[in-house]
């Protein structure tokens, strides 16, 4: 059942040939890491010829995590599993190659992947295996939770198929049909992995296009009630630090003493959470703006927690707000400000049961679509009431969105606001804020 790790049962020649009639196209923003690329023209598409066919690659690894008062630079990072991205050029690549350069390398979340309905895809991931225990031979899978027609082959359910171990690698095999907001996770010894960050959120985007200024829409025959200019995946978890320093330290956790410190959004607690894409390699705060040794400085490469959590929006723009639950605990988000639209549950659209709400309860493995229109906000009036600006000089209003359990606005013992807290900014129209190239891309 498993292969060698060489590209896809096609030669590296044969494949060079190939590829060589088209470009390797890049469909999705992001150079592979906060969001996974997708390129079509691969081995497996060719062999096997599928209308609108992709392929994204998925690495295993372990690593450390940077998190308010335990700071990964300060050798005091927390432990943990996870999903990575390639850059491009190395979907195909063997895990001869990837090993070196990715393994220790972890980041949180796994990367945003947003995929076509109604396309051929298939998920090859790699099990690079740990750098801090290699005594243990892990196996990974990958499970699309909530995926509407799976294959058990493909479910990443290990008891009831396959699991990857280390060193090996596996495609998994989609043809995503209904749209929504999903997530994925690892499926092995599934309770430990989870927590120590094997998850990430996966979409589907909406077949009809949404005319201009939308960039889309959530769901398809929703009467353009779903429509959207910008999106962000808010991808929340819980983190105890026991069972993450105990497998670091080879020590028996027992999950029913399991009690959450840390509360996160996309992998990171406030104040991490509204730190900007740009920042990430001056935020002082922080130790997770520190290159991995090896790496380059690359604002995605080299980033532990590289998705901020900032929702940034233009006055009268509707934002699209894609939340996932894979912690242990539900979750409540409260947006301080202009109501919230829930239009999707688990990626089912409510229809005529679309509500709003300030507040959005959601339980593990569950997910929301959420809509926010930005209120008005004008030039004149950030200048009348002296409104701060951004770094580049931009003025914006500020909405708090946070965990209506306060809780769980704190970073483990340490003092002060923390945890599952982040902004919107509403900046106004002559701010011009650029279109957005992908989901969370801040500027
Ligand atoms: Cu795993």
């Amino acid at each position: 059942m498993m292969r060698k790790p060489t590209p896809h049962g096609v030669s590296r020649r044969r494949f060079l040939q190939l590829s060589g009639q088209g470009a390797l196209l890049t469909v999705l923003a992001g150079s592979g890491l906060r969001q996974a690329l997708a390129e079509p023209l691969t081995p497996q598409c060719l062999q096997y010829p599928q209308p609108s066919c992709h392929e994204i690659r998925l690495l295993a690894t372990d690593g450390f995590m940077s998190l308010p008062g335990r700071r990964r630079g300060a050798d005091n990072g927390v432990y943990a599993f996870g999903f990575r991205g390639v850059l491009p050029g190395e979907t195909f690549a063997g895990a001869e190659v990837l090993i070196p350069k990715y393994k220790f390398q972890v980041q949180w979340p796994s990367p945003i992947l947003g995929v076509d309905k109604n396309s051929t895809l298939y998920i090859t991931m790699t099990n690079l295996g740990f750098e801090i225990r290699p005594d243990l031979d892990d196996a990974h899978s990958v499970h699309w939770h909530g995926f509407r027609n799976p294959n058990s082959i493909f479910d990443g359910v290990p008891e009831v198929s396959i699991a990857v171990p280390p060193a090996r690698d596996f495609p998994y095999f989609y043809r995503p049909r209904n749209e929504g907001t999903y997530m994925y996770h690892c499926h092995f010894e599934d309770t430990e992995h989870v927590q120590l960050g094997m998850d990430g959120i996966v979409y589907i985007k909406a077949a009809t296009p949404a005319a201009a200024p939308f960039l889309g829409r959530a769901y398809d025959n929703d009467s353009n009630t779903t429509r959207f200019h910008r999106q962000f995946t808010l991808l929340l978890n819980e983190v105890d630090p026991a069972p993450h320093d105990g497998l670091r330290d080879i020590q028996e956790f027992i999950w029913s003493n399991y009690k959450a410190s840390y509360w996160l959004i996309n992998g990171r607690a406030y104040p991490d959470t509204i730190v900007r894409d740009q920042e990430l390699a001056s935020y002082a705060s922080g130790d997770f703006n520190l290159p991995f040794a090896g790496l380059p400085p690359d604002p995605d490469l080299g980033f532990s927690q590289p998705v901020s959590s900032l929702i940034q929006v233009t006055a009268g723009e509707t934002a699209l707000l894609r939340f996932v639950n894979l912690g242990y605990e539900q979750h409540a988000m409260q947006l301080l400000g202009p109501r919230m639209r829930v239009v999707g549950h688990d990626a089912v659209f409510l229809g005529s049961q679309v509500y709003e709400t300030n507040t959005v309860y959601i339980g593990p493995g569950e997910a929301r679509d959420v809509l926010v229109t930005a209120p008005s906000f004008s030039l004149a009036q950030a200048v009348l009431e002296g409104t701060i600006a951004d770094p580049a000089g931009r003025p914006y209003n500020r909405y708090w969105l946070r965990n209506r359990n306060s809780q769980r606005l704190v970073n483990g013992n340490q003092p002060g606001l923390g945890g599952m807290v982040t902004q919107m900014w509403v900046y106004p129209a002559a701010a011009s804020l650029p279109a957005q190239p992908g989901p969370n891309v801040t500027v």
